[in-house]
C-alpha cells in the first residue's frame, strides 16, 4: 500500500460527497443482502441435507412471506431511484449564471477556450466556489470528459454540443481523463484541472495576449464574408443576426426553433437543414472551411449581437 493510497478519488466538488453517499448506500445494501443470502444458503443446505429418514413437507405458499420479500426490495429500489434521480437531475440542469468555458475534444487532446481570450490545451483552470459550465463538442470521434475528483463525466460528441457543470470546492490539481476509447493514443489523452481561488483565476485569465472568442469570431465573420449577406439593418440577402440568440426562429415549411448554440452551429455548417422562413436557401455551407473552435468563436460573436449593443468592432479591440 502506498502512503497516498485511497479507496475513492479525492472529493473536490459539491457533487462529490453526495455521489459518494449514494454509492455507499448501494454498496451497503448489496453487501448486506449478499451476506444474508449466502449464509442462508449455507445454513439451509446443512439443515435440510439429505438424510435417511427424512419427511417431505410440501409448502404451497405463504402470503405474508411473499409480500415481505416483494415490498422490502421495492422500497429499497425506490429509495435508490429517487435519490439517484435527484442528484442526476441537478447535474443535468445547468446553473443560472455559470462561468462559460468552451471545450473541443480531438484526437488526442482537449482544447479549452476561456472567456476573455485565454486558451489552453490539456489543462483546465477554474475558480473554486463558483459554478462552471463547459460547452463541449468533438472535432472527430466520440470522447468523454471525465474529472473523477468532481464525480462528473460527459460524452463529447461530433456534431452535437453537450454540456457539463460543476462547482469546485478545494484548490488543487486533479486528473482529467478521456473516458471513451477514441483511437490509438486514447490512453495519452490526459489532462489536469487546476482549481484556484477566484482572485488567482482572474489574474491568470488576464495574463494573456490572446484575443477573446468574440473578437476572434468577429474577424472570422469578416474573413468569410458573412457580412455580405448578414447586414445589421436586415437589408442583405440573409437575415440580420442581431438579437437572434435565444429568439424563436420561424422555419420554411412550418415550425420554429429556439436559436441556441446547436441551431447556430447547424446554420453555419449545414444551412440547408433548417432554412429560415421567407429566405432563399442560398447560404453556402462552411463545412470543411471552419473547424469546431472557429464555429464556437463565431457563435460567441453572434451572441454579442444584441439590439442596442455597440456595432461589431472593426479592429481586434477587446469588446468587453
Ligand atoms: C450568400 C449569402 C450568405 C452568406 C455569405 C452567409 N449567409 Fe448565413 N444565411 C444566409 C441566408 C439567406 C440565411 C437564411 C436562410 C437559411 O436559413 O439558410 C442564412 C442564415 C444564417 C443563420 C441563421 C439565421 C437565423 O435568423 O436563424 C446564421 C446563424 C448564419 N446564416 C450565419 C452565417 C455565418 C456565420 C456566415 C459566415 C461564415 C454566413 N451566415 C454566411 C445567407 C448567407
Ligand atoms: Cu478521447
Amino acid at each position: 500500500m502506498t502512503p497516498d493510497f485511497r479507496l475513492f478519488p479525492e472529493s473536490a466538488s459539491t457533487f462529490a460527497d453526495r455521489v459518494d453517499h449514494l454509492y455507499a448506500f448501494l454498496v451497503i445494501v448489496a453487501v448486506f443482502f449478499t451476506a444474508l443470502i449466502a449464509s442462508l444458503i449455507i445454513y439451509f443446505s446443512i439443515k435440510y441435507r439429505r438424510r435417511v429418514h427424512h419427511e417431505h413437507v410440501q409448502i404451497t405458499g405463504n402470503y405474508w412471506l411473499e409480500a415481505t420479500w416483494a415490498i422490502i426490495p421495492l422500497m429499497l429500489t425506490m429509495v435508490m431511484f429517487v435519490w439517484g434521480a435527484k442528484i442526476f437531475l441537478e447535474m443535468r440542469s445547468m446553473p443560472a449564471n455559470p462561468l462559460n468555458i468552451r471545450v473541443v475534444g480531438k484526437q488526442w487532446m482537449w482544447k479549452i477556450q476561456h472567456p476573455l481570450g485565454r486558451a489552453e490545451i490539456n489543462e483546465l483552470h477554474v475558480p473554486m466556489d463558483q459554478p462552471v459550465q463547459l460547452n463541449m463538442i468533438s472535432q472527430d470521434v466520440i470522447h468523454s470528459f471525465y474529472i473523477p475528483a468532481f464525480r462528473v463525466k460527459q460524452d463529447v460528441l461530433p456534431g452535437y454540443y453537450s454540456s457539463l457543470w460543476f462547482q469546485a470546492t478545494k484548490p488543487g490539481r486533479y486528473h482529467l481523463f478521456c473516458a471513451e476509447y477514441c483511437g490509438t493514443n486514447h490512453s495519452q489523452m490526459l489532462g489536469t484541472v487546476v482549481v484556484t481561488t477566484p482572485e488567482e483565476y482572474s489574474s491568470w485569465l488576464a495574463n494573456t495576449s490572446g484575443e477573446s472568442s468574440e473578437v476572434a469570431g468577429a474577424r472570422l465573420f469578416e474573413r468569410f464574408r458573412c457580412d455580405n449577406c448578414h447586414k445589421t439593418d436586415g437589408l442583405g440577402d440573409g437575415p440580420s443576426l442581431t438579437g437572434l440568440v435565444g429568439s424563436r426562429v420561424p422555419l420554411a415549411g412550418g415550425g420554429a426553433v429556439i436559436a441556441n448554440d446547436q441551431y447556430l452551429r447547424d446554420s453555419i455548417l449545414n444551412p440547408a437543414k433548417q432554412v429560415v422562413a421567407s429566405y432563399e436557401p442560398i447560404m453556402p455551407s462552411y463545412q470543411g472551411q471552419l473547424n469546431e473552435a472557429d464555429v464556437q468563436q463565431l457563435i460567441a460573436y453572434i451572441e454579442t449581437l444584441k439590439p442596442g449593443n455597440a456595432p461589431r468592432p472593426e479592429s481586434a479591440a477587446p469588446s468587453e
